[in-house]
């Protein structure tokens, strides 16, 4: 019997490092989310201090050097960290990737030195909580339309708009937001909570990612001043290329939930007797299983060649636009199928099935839909873009 999830041993691939990162940060899901996770899923509730709890494991900026609070790991390292994380909840590999890839990665990238020094050692140690505000209510799979606005006045700026459907937005200290400056240029600003004009309702009444809070960013003559404005970076390509790093990071996020629905299924399967006999031993049933173990392997090896060319710097765009879309495909109907196995008992929080496949549905909407992937691989194979 191979009931093993590594079943094109994949690890032969990983570093002794890997392994023991990969391994540390099960054990913290173990301990720390999957006894607690139903709870807060069911009655809508964070996860007691889960921000300090994944910054002192490390799992805050993994890729960020050490001397700004980061953890100097390479990208592999990273994408293990999300797919242990994701095991437990997407709602907890949310909170990482959004902080990591997309609060911390573009102070990084495009922040001045102060900034840097200033913000990533607290979003690091998870005693600052980051957002990105990218999204609006009528700009959200065409981020180009953005209608938030900064515009000069005097020595300052002023910002005003909204952004919505934004993760953490309700808990966050700060928030790296984009908007349209008077040239037309794309501006991303950090927007720190207790400026004047600044405000972030929650979103209530989620059926989804119900262990993580999303909400808007409100802006109404916010002042900005310049050392708040993010040096380095003027166009779309600034919060497109953090989505990179967000979506790489999903790649191998889903495949933890893939994994964790895998897992239960086939133990399910095993004991569960109807007929006489164990419900693994019907065809149907083990075609089931034999079909999600050849997806899982699959999205392992299309991620361990992603974090290749990632610690390589040659991963591109559109190849990371791929992952995301099958392996986020590949874990929802690891999720939907898995838990027929499980017949009734599929629909009890007792078992994880109901809780990811819930979770998917905003994983296969956000950092591009499964449709909007699909024409980026389009418009990458036919050279005729569909979005123009
Ligand atoms: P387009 O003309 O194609 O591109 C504009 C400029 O950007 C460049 N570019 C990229 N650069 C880096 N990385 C990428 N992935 C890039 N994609 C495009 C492009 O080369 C161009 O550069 P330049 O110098 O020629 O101007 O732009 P478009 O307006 O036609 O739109 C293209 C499209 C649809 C692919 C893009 O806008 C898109 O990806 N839409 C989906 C929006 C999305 O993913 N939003 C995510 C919001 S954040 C979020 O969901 C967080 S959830 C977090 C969690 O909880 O885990
Ligand atoms: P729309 O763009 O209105 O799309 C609606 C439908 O139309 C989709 O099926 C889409 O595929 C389809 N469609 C759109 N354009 C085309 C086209 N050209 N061709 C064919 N079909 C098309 N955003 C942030 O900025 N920061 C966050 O932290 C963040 N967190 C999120 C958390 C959650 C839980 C969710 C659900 C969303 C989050 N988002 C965040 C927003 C997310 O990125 C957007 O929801 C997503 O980009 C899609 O935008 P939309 O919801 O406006 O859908």
């Amino acid at each position: 019997m191979n009931n093993t999830t590594d079943y094109f041993n994949i690890d032969a691939l990983l570093t002794p490092e890997h392994l023991l990162i990969r391994q540390s940060v099960r054990d913290f899901v173990d301990a720390e989310i999957k006894p607690v996770i139903d709870q807060c899923a069911h009655e809508h509730k964070d996860i007691p201090n889960l921000m300090q709890k994944l910054g002192a494991i490390g799992a805050l900026g993994p890729y960020i050097p050490e001397e700004y609070g980061g953890a100097g790991l390479d990208q592999m390292a990273y994408g293990l960290i999300m797919q242990e994380l994701e095991r437990g909840d997407s709602a907890v590999r949310s909170a990482a990737s959004v902080q990591s890839s997309l609060v911390m990665y573009p102070i990084y990238t495009y922040g001045s030195e102060e900034q840097k020094c200033k913000f990533l050692p607290s979003l690091a140690s998870g005693s600052f909580v980051g957002s990105f505000g990218l999204t609006e209510p009528n700009h959200g799979s065409n981020p180009g339309g953005m209608e938030t606005r900064l515009t000069k006045n005097g020595d300052h700026y002023h910002l005003n708009g909204a952004k919505m459907w934004i993760t953490n937005s309700p808990i966050c200290d700060l928030a790296v937001v984009w908007a349209r400056d008077e040239e037309g240029k794309i501006r991303g600003v950090i927007v720190e909570r207790g400026m004047a004009g600044f405000s972030t309702p929650e979103t209530k009444n989620k059926w989804s990612l119900r262990a993580s809070q999303t909400g808007e960013l409100v802006f109404e003559n916010v002042v900005i001043r310049e050392e708040n404005i993010l040096p380095h970076v003027n166009s779309l390509r600034g919060p497109l290329s953090c989505l990179n790093s967000a979506r790489y990071g999903i790649s191998w996020g889903v495949i933890g939930a893939a994994i964790d629905c895998y897992e239960t299924a086939l133990t399910y399967a095993l004991e569960r007797t109807q007929f006489g006999k164990p419900i693994a031993s019907f065809q149907l049933q083990q075609k089931k299983l034999a079909e999600f173990i050849t997806e899982i392997t699959k999205a392992q090896l299309l991620c361990w060649r992603l974090g290749t060319l990632k610690n390589e710097d040659k991963a591109t765009p559109e190849q990371i636009s791929m992952a995301k879309r099958n392996n986020v495909k590949m874990a929802i109907d690891i999720a939907r199928e898995s838990r027929q196995i499980l017949g009734a008992m599929g629909i009890v929080g007792d078992y994880p099935m109901m809780r990811h496949a819930a979770n998917l549905e905003s994983v296969i909407t956000y950092e591009g839909t499964h449709d909007v992937h699909l024409l980026i691989t389009g418009a990458d194979i036919t050279g005729i873009s569909a979005f123009v």
